[in-house]
């Protein structure tokens, strides 16, 4: 066919062959000087980066996101202004499992969205569940490792789990949202998302609030049974990302009412419980949620490896009118996610299309770096001061949304309050939001779970841990687990082993 293009090297020029080496004689010896031979196997060689050292399996889309109501009383950032829309990149993603692990296996789920605001890149990285693990960035490679893989063996291991969780009690609520129902969702459309982490938002006036981000599915929130995602996990490992990209596929949209619940400055300083913990929940109660818009994927990316496997979302990118709070772990995200991306795609990673802004220009001093493709004009200044008409801080935006230094609130936060316990939420979780059938789903389940720790001083602990939780709870599963063939005994028999 005529308009068939000609295979080419990387650099453009026709190929001979796409079948044959170049050799001396039909068989004869290769030659090292088949350029294209050598090009092909070491681009070959190349063609990975390192996966996520966490969230490393996922999938993703674009779309948008569309301000319906009038938040500016919060908020001057133009993302949140009303009426405005706004170009985004969704990745949804499990947490513990590796590249080519299945996508239904009992996790936590990554809940990242990137939104290319005229102000620059806003990112929100959070999960499907409200809460996290811990309450300190510190402990995290040690929570990470208790649930990756045995150094010695690396295979998976109940023991280092419940391990870690029952000597880490701050676990306890997001342990009870992962064996809940919420760690086994039907798919990505039928979950929500949370910012999880408190954040600051600044208004027009400089007034400043504390918000909480909640993405509610269009499509519900539909759960899996244990057995069926088992199933599903030897049968698809891609099923989540089959289902989105199909979804969009067929011009079927998946979409999510975003609401934020906000509490007032002042608020933090007097609390019931630090509200900048991690490991909490604002009830509606006090803080109901109000809507800001709705975010709607309707573009799969056209090729997964530069636009999915490269996106780097980070908890570092704010834009003016939004800041984040003296949450550790948010401190400590804000470092991590950016050094994770440096080494993962490079040190140009955000002149990487799917990452670089596309509705605000760059204007900065730094330059070269490996890969670099975007360049200053030569007319350009690469130094400030300078007296050429290079780009100039905007000095108004100096200390807005400032929390540093007040020493009060972030005192105030931390000092212990009546609240500020580690199983009193999980109780109420287990309690108050699952009904008779899911706490039967959600015994079943650690029963399983901890039913695979060989070690029975850290069962003991665990049973204890669950009875902290709920007294009721806690007796139950200590009769399951009696009446459970105990896994101690057979050596080499564990349970499926829960997936943070
Ligand atoms: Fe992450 N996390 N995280 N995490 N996280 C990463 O960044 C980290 C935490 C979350 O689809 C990494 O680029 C630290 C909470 C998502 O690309 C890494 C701490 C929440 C994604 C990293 C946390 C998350 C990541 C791995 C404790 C929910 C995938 C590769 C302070 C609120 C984003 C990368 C995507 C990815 C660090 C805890 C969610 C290693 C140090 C809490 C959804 O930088």
């Amino acid at each position: 066919m005529t308009n068939t293009p000609f295979t080419t090297t990387q650099t453009g020029t026709p190929v001979p062959s796409d079948a044959h080496s170049l050799t001396s004689g039909a068989d004869g010896a290769t030659a090292l000087h088949d350029r294209y031979l050598v090009e092909k196997l070491a681009q070959f060689n190349r063609e990975r980066i390192p996966e996520r050292i966490v969230h490393a399996k996922g999938g993703g889309a674009f779309g948008e996101f569309v301000v319906t109501e009038d938040v500016s009383a919060y908020t001057q950032a133009a993302v949140f202004q009303p009426g405005a829309r706004t170009e985004t990149l969704q990745r949804f993603s499990s947490v513990a499992g590796e590249q080519g692990s299945p996508d239904t296996w009992r996790d936590v789920r990554g809940f990242s969205v990137k939104f290319y605001t005229t102000e620059g890149n806003y990112d929100i990285v959070g999960n499907n569940t409200p809460v996290f693990f811990i309450r300190d960035g510190i402990k995290f490679p040690d929570f990470i490792h208790s649930q990756k893989r045995l150094p010695g063996s690396g295979l998976r291991d109940a023991d280092m789990q419940w391990d870690f969780w029952t000597l880490s009690p701050e676990s306890a609520h997001q342990v009870t949202y992962l064996m809940g129902d919420r760690g086994l969702p039907r798919s990505w459309r039928e979950m929500p998302g949370f910012g999880s982490h408190t954040y600051q938002w600044i208004n027009a006036a400089g007034e400043r609030f504390w918000v909480k981000y909640h993405f509610t599915s269009n499509q519900g929130n539909v759960e899996m049974e244990g057995s069926e995602a088992e199933l599903i996990a030897g049968a698809d490992a891609d099923y989540y990302r089959r289902d989105l990209y199909e979804a969009i596929e067929a011009g079927s949209f998946p979409s999510w009412d975003v609401h934020v619940q906000v509490m007032p400055y002042e608020d933090a300083k007097t609390y019931r419980f630090n509200p900048f913990d991690l490991t909490k929940v604002w009830p509606h109660a006090d803080y109901p949620l109000i809507k800001v818009g709705t975010h709607t994927l309707n573009r799969n990316p056209q090729n997964f490896f530069a636009e999915i496997e490269q996106a780097a979302f980070s908890p570092a990118n704010t834009v003016p009118g939004i800041d984040i709070s003296p949450d550790k772990m948010l401190m400590a995200r804000v470092f991590s996610y950016p050094d994770a991306q440096r080494y993962r795609v490079g040190t140009n990673y955000n002149q990487i299309p799917v990452n670089a802004p596309h509705a605000a220009p760059v204007h900065n001093y730094s330059q070269d770096g490996a890969q670099r493709h975007g360049f200053n004009a030569p007319s350009t200044p690469v130094y400030a001061p300078n007296s050429l008409g290079g780009p100039v801080a905007d000095e108004a935006r100096a200390g807005v949304g400032s929390w540093e230094s007040d020493g009060e609130l972030t005192r105030a936060a931390a000092t212990l309050h009546a609240e500020d316990d580690d199983f009193g939420q999980a109780g109420t979780l287990y309690r108050e939001v699952f009904d008779d059938a899911a706490k039967a789903r959600f015994l079943e389940t650690i029963t399983g779970a901890v039913g695979g720790v060989q070690s029975l001083a850290i069962r003991e602990r665990a049973i204890q841990y669950w009875t902290n939780v709920d007294a009721n709870l806690g007796a139950a599963l200590r009769i399951a687990l009696e009446a459970a063939p105990l896994a101690a005994d057979e050596p080499g028999v564990t349970s499926e082993p829960a997936h943070s």
